[in-house]
């Protein structure tokens, strides 16, 4: 394409051509993108429609059915949202506005923890894209959006092959005067590890300038000490900090002498203290039982002056009464998702929430005929993702006994399936909670979900008991997340580490009782920026050098892919996941005015060296593709 783009330049052919033209005239480069746009696609078809996408069955029919979207939004134009007095006003403004109001207020997490805690947080952008605009203007009485972070982070990079960035930044784009909430976890932002303090202030910088309104910041053991930069930053950005506390076990058992109500109250009390302008209670697990949410929210408002924001998952099958005990007494936000997106691991229903406040005091103020036209849409792209399906349909009050958290129990159950360890997850169910107990007791929520995890997972393969672990506990080789724990750098837990423990599984490894973030040295951005772009071969942006930081062999396959295949972020999801069948045509919007127009005639037959070609039609070319089949 180079030599005819030199061939056909007008400068070229009227003969005035002299050596530097080449470098005075950048066009030359201007390669037809379409066609190695298309290629790129067709490639990455040609592979998962041979050798599949890792985990999913191929179900899909020849012709589908689009989701049904919403034939007519009712606008509300008189609305004043959050969104708007944050960007006009400031944070005090939205402070305010939720002091005023009697009615419940509600966060939508259909785009965040629902698809995180029901179908291993693999919903891809094209499909929120699809509702956003609808949702923004259907649903403008919502307190927020949560969109963004938790898992769907690395999620984004390592298996749907997306950027994370850029789904933020379309998703602004399509809901302007929606407050964008996320969740943050403290020290460890949205990794596993702790990072060093100006990473922190990165990336919450970055965050708020593409669109992030609140930030959710949590530590993973309670710990303030791993929260308090964190608020501060969010505080220094303009934007608002929702200071959190972990809920876990329950709170009016009369044993609990760890996480009981004194607890709560001081520790509210503690963030309302360091700068949180909204306190949120973070019952990641779904273990906040009905009483204790009466109890809890009343004590809490007693204590502290700032909104208390309750979070809670429907594993037990009581959220919904959850919450209407929490707003009896005074909560001011709950966190609810859209019902073909709700229940079992993910949030309560926000229509079955509406119904169950209706005509009291508190009724959340909605349009439920926006809701549930939007939740339609909901309902058909749920089953896109049927194979990410955890297999919970129904209530499961065992949830009090393990306490896993939601937004974990489909991934742990996907790890465990990697191992082989499918039959025996009611195994590492039981396992998870004796590891709790030999941990301490400690606030199981991710990065230490992930730990406790890792640590059943680990002593189910081996089939090792707990007494094994005393008696030949020195000799094994524990999970890299087990001794990160012990060695305290993910900071420490409620009461401390129980010693005999610690001892075996450091085996001589030395700890720390700081804060980790207090011994790392900052990170120099423009030494890793120049590193990266060695590695890439491309000059990175300032969002691609902390999203390396952050995950960098991650970041680094997602490029590769990226490379090899091109934005297969445009593709519809059944395509993406299952590829197509033969006589199938799908349709690639790749920009505006431009649309791939695909279609797979044959799929030949495997040659002698295992390869197999694909003859497509792209946009009524004939077209080849050969990928090598793998079975
Ligand atoms: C996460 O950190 O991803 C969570 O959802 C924790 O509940
Ligand atoms: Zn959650």
């Amino acid at each position: 394409p180079f030599l005819a783009n030199v061939i056909s330049h007008s400068e070229f052919t009227s003969g005035k051509a002299i050596t530097t033209f080449i470098d005075n005239t950048p066009e030359l480069f201007n390669f037809p993108r379409v066609r190695d746009r298309g290629n790129k696609t067709m490639k990455y078809i040609a592979e998962i429609t041979v050798n599949g996408f890792p985990g999913v069955e191929k179900t899909k029919k020849k012709y589908l059915k689009e989701a049904r979207l919403p034939k007519e939004i009712v606008k509300n134009n008189a609305i004043i949202t959050p969104k708007m007095l944050l960007d006009q006003k400031g944070p005090q403004a939205v402070i305010d506005f939720i002091n005023q109001k009697e009615e419940v207020l509600m966060t939508d997490t259909t785009f965040r923890d629902a698809h995180q805690s029901l179908l291993a947080t693999r919903v891809r952008t094209t499909d929120f894209k699809k509702i956003a605009e609808q949702t923004s203007q259907g649903i403008p009485e919502l307190f927020s959006a949560e969109v963004w972070g938790g898992a769907t982070f690395d999620v984004a990079y390592r298996f749907l092959n997306e950027d994370p960035w850029v789904r933020l930044k379309k998703l602004r784009k399509l809901m302007p005067n929606t407050l964008f909430q996320m969740l943050f976890r403290g020290s460890n932002a949205v990794g596993y590890q702790n990072y060093p303090d100006n990473v922190l202030r990165e990336f919450i910088n970055k965050a708020a300038k593409e669109g992030v309104d609140v930030f959710r910041i949590f530590d993973s053991l309670n710990w303030l000490p791993q929260m308090e930069k964190s608020i501060q930053y969010v505080r220094d950005a303009g934007k608002i900090a929702e200071g959190t506390i972990c809920y876990t076990g329950d709170v009016l058992d009369p044993n609990q002498t760890k996480y009981n109500m004194t607890y709560y109250k001081k520790m509210a009390k503690d963030l309302e203290n360091m700068g949180s302008q909204i306190i949120a209670i973070k019952d990641m697990a779904g273990l906040l039982q009905p009483q204790a949410a009466y109890h809890l929210i009343t004590a809490l408002k007693e204590t502290v002056s700032v909104p208390i924001h309750l979070h809670t998952h429907d594993t037990a099958g009581n959220g919904v009464i959850t919450y209407s005990a929490a707003t009896k007494a005074g909560v001011d936000i709950v966190d609810v998702a859209m019902s073909a997106m709700s229940g079992a691991t993910s949030q309560p229903s926000m229509s079955s929430l509406y119904y169950a406040l209706k005509n009291g005091d508190r009724t959340p103020n909605i349009n439920i005929d926006n809701v549930q036209q939007i939740n339609h849409y909901w309902e058909d792209v749920r089953t896109f993702y049927a194979p990410f399906e955890n297999g919970i349909s129904a209530a499961q009050t065992e949830v009090y006994a393990h306490e896993m958290p939601g937004g974990q129990y489909s991934n742990l159950q996907q790890q465990a399936k990697a191992v082989g360890l499918e039959a025996k997850w009611d195994k590492v169910k039981v396992m998870y909670a004796v590891v709790n107990q030999m941990f301490g007791d400690i606030v199981k929520v991710t990065p230490s979900s992930k730990v406790v995890g890792d640590m059943a997972l680990f002593m189910v393969q081996n089939e090792l008991s707990e007494d094994d672990i005393y008696e030949k506990g020195r000799t094994l080789n524990y999970p890299e997340s087990v001794i990160n724990f012990f060695e305290g750098n993910l900071g420490q837990p409620t009461g401390g580490f129980p010693p005999k423990l610690k001892e075996i599984i450091l085996n001589g490894r030395e700890s720390i009782d700081v804060r980790p973030g207090s011994l790392t040295p900052p990170v120099d951005f423009s030494v890793v920026k120049a590193e990266l772009s060695e590695l890439i071969h491309y000059e990175p942006t300032e969002l691609d050098v902390i999203s390396y930081i952050m995950y960098p062999q991650v970041f680094l396959d997602y490029v590769k892919m990226h490379d090899r295949f091109g934005d297969v972020e445009l593709l519809d999801t059944l395509t993406f996941f299952q590829g197509m069948r033969e006589g199938e045509t799908v349709e690639v919007r790749i920009e505006k005015g431009k649309t791939l127009i695909i279609t797979l005639d044959e799929i030949g037959r495997s040659d002698i060296e295992g390869n197999r070609t694909l003859f497509f039609n792209l946009n009524g070319q004939r077209r080849e593709i050969t990928v090598k089949d793998q079975q």
